[in-house]
């Protein structure tokens, strides 16, 4: 049978396992609709994700014709962070633009 001081143990190398490990990614992700102006969209892409103008016209392109596209690639905190300025500067303005953050599929 385990005892207490197997399992203290197996939590600390589970633990010290677990910090090893680089941070899980997440990818925010921006979503189609048909009133958001596009030249919104490419401001939002350049202020938010720091994309060049050319960039952040072929991201919103993107999103235009598929439905959606990767803004970019980050830790969970920073992800949820651009989320949200996103979500800030559309209710600012009244747009419907969606953005959401997903785990980013394993590299
Ligand atoms: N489809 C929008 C239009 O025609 C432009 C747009 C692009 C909206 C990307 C949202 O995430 C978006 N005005």
């Amino acid at each position: 049978m385990a005892t207490n001081t197997d399992i203290q143990r197996d939590t600390v190398l589970e633990r010290e396992k677990e910090a090893l490990k680089p941070p899980p990614m997440y990818q925010v992700v921006l979503l189609n609709d048909d009133y958001t102006p596009m030249e919104f969209v490419v401001n939002v892409l350049q202020r938010v994700f720091d994309k060049t103008p050319e960039e952040a016209s072929h991201i919103m392109l993107k999103v235009h014709h598929e439905g959606r596209g990767v803004c970019g690639i980050y830790t969970r905190d920073i992800a949820a962070t651009r989320v949200e300025m996103v979500r800030q500067l559309a209710r600012a303005r009244q747009h419907p633009l969606q953005c959401i953050m997903e785990p980013a599929p394993d590299a």
